[in-house]
């Protein structure tokens, strides 16, 4: 069968920042990257995407890009990523850049000449309007709080930043824009690259009409993001930068797509659409979310999560193609999230939640430490986080509104914020984690004595051995790829059971959410006596135990 490569490939997230410092400045870089590809390629994943490593003025860690042909300063230089990129190659890894641009940097080239006069040639890349009655052009409110707008006194126009007012967005209805982008990926794609995840794609098309949108009680802005998503051409935009650099070279691209639907997403993805291979969706990632957004401590309704994995493992099913994640570095840590993190439970809970998405179908995403298990990290103060929207929220929920105190602010923030992901990753029960012999530049959680990539490598029962078996299945096993997926006892509020079927052969995942031993439901018991493909228990039992995840192979 003639299957892309990418179909039954795993890929693995770096966050740059955070994943290992060769240098002792406290900050991750390069060098560390090409120090741990031996790690990655033990643990069998086959491609990499790195989080923005362009030059950055950072004040969003690297999503804000000054320039898009040149290497964060902290990060190294380009010789660095020379060699990382070869040494990946070397080893069967492939490596995937994260593309920013639906915004650039006000740093970057493009926008300081953009801002200085009306006239200027580069004027129309960004997104300038006049004042209506001396206020904002409209009441779009940005991703991390406050109005998407920026005046500028030089010329007395706002310019449009869905994200913080140093991250102005680019301006795709001019072609030169366009043109600029492509180019630059061009030249990327020629350095050897293998793929792009493209930050926020869905938002690069704004609408024709600038106007006010909905805004939600006790709320002053209107979410820019409900406005701006899957615009009136961003589909033509992406069908553009397919054939003019995408169809050139053999890469793999995953947009991320915030406020994407099904329909949007076969479009997107679809097999046939010319686009790109796979999406993003996050809709799985706002179940928790609730009066204040994410920032609400909201419990998981498992039959929620049940209904919407199904429904998009049965829509794109032969017409598009999903990517499967619970971790980014823009998400807590998922064992600490869904599954348990106490002593008890933390492990086993991990390897249930990896198995309950690796089974599925579609390309599994694993973020940095998620295969060790890593867990939230407990923010006391303010102060200890950096992370620019946790630092809004807080001056918006507790300063400003008084919505929360600030210990219950700080517990969202434990349970939801992004500094989760980041804090550094433990390599080891040396001072800091191992990784950093300086200061790191976010705390390192102090678990990092017990849970830390050098102990788990050693030990067979690890998170992350059952990662690395978990990769290999996919990787020799083409029911996981391909197979029919079917959902059982939608309704059971403790259990994600569902099929996966291929040429009469079927598997049967069975997942237990809780801390709770469980009855097998009569529905499966037939099923049960198969042969076990994987578990998170040693022994068969004829109850469900707590957090178990079984995987029954029923061959034809
Ligand atoms: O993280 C989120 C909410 O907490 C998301 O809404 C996130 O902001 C959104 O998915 C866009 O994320 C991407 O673009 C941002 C950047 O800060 C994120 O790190 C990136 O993943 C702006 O470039
Ligand atoms: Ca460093």
């Amino acid at each position: 069968m003639d299957r892309q490569w990418w179909k039954n490939a795993v890929v693995y997230q770096i966050y740059p920042r955070s994943f290992k410092d060769s240098n002792g400045d406290g900050i991750g870089d390069l060098k560390g990257i090409t120090e741990k590809l031996d790690y990655l390629q033990n643990l069998g994943v086959t491609i990499i995407w790195l989080s923005p490593i362009y030059k950055s003025p950072n004040k969003d860690n690297g999503y804000d890009i000054s320039d898009y042909r040149d290497i964060m300063t902290e990060f190294g230089t380009m010789a660095d990523f020379d060699e990382m990129l070869s040494e990946a190659h070397k080893r069967g890894l492939k490596i995937v850049m994260d593309l920013v641009v639906n915004h650039s940097s006000d740093q970057h080239k493009w926008f300081l000449e953009s801002k200085k006069s009306k006239d200027n040639p580069y004027r129309d890349y960004y997104i300038w309007k006049d004042p209506v009655d001396g206020h904002e052009p409209t009441n779009w409110g940005a991703f991390f709080s406050g109005s998407a707008w920026q005046f500028d006194e030089t010329t007395g126009q706002y310019y449009l930043h869905q994200f913080v007012p140093e991250q102005p967005d680019l301006n795709w209805e001019n072609p030169k824009v366009r043109d600029g982008v492509f180019d630059m990926m061009n030249w990327w794609c020629e350095k050897g690259i293998d793929g792009f995840r493209m930050d926020v794609i869905s938002l690069i098309s704004k609408p024709e009409v600038y106007e006010d949108g909905p805004v939600r009680p006790g709320e002053k802005y209107a979410f820019c993001g409900n406005i701006t998503a899957n615009g009136p051409h961003v589909h033509e935009y992406l069908k553009e930068m397919n054939q003019k650099v995408l169809s050139k070279y053999d890469l793999v691209t995953v947009g991320e797509a915030a406020g994407v639907t099904i329909e949007e997403a076969k479009k997107y993805a679809g097999f046939d659409s010319k686009e790109l291979n796979m999406v993003f969706q996050f809709e799985h990632m706002d179940l928790d979310s609730d009066e204040h957004g994410k920032w609400t401590m909201k419990k998981l309704y498992l039959p929620d999560l049940k209904e919407n994995l199904t429904k998009w493992q049965k829509e794109l099913a032969g017409v598009a193609w999903n990517s499967l994640f619970w971790d980014n570095h823009d998400q807590p840590r998922i064992v600490s999230r869904w599954g348990n993190d106490s002593d008890e439970y933390r492990e086993i809970s991990a390897k249930m939640l990896a198995t309950c998405l690796h089974m599925m179908q579609g390309t599994p995403y694993v973020y940095q430490g998620e295969e060790l298990g890593m867990t939230n990290y407990t923010f006391k103060e303010i102060s200890d986080c950096d992370d620019v929207e946790e630092i809004n929220i807080y001056k918006d929920l507790v300063t400003d509104a008084k919505v929360y105190t600030h210990e219950e602010m700080m517990n969202v923030i434990s349970a939801k914020g992004r500094d989760n992901a980041r804090t550094p990753m433990q390599w080891d029960d040396s001072e800091n984690g191992g990784f950093t012999t300086g200061k790191p530049w976010l705390k390192v959680n102090p678990n990092y004595k017990k849970i830390n990539a050098a102990a788990e490598v050693d030990d067979p029962d690890s998170v992350f051995n059952y990662y690395k078996k978990l990769i290999a299945l996919r990787r020799e096993n083409d029911i996981i790829v391909d197979g029919t997926y079917e959902l059982l006892e939608a309704a059971d509020e403790n259990l994600f059971i569902y099929t996966r079927s291929l040429n009469g052969r079927k598997l049967l995942v069975v997942c237990n959410f809780t801390d709770k031993t469980l009855d097998v439901p009569k529905s499966i018991e037939a099923m049960t006596g198969g042969e076990i493909l994987i578990s998170n228990y040693k022994e068969k039992a004829s109850s469900i135990r707590p957090y178990e995840a079984t995987v029954f192979d029923l061959k034809a």
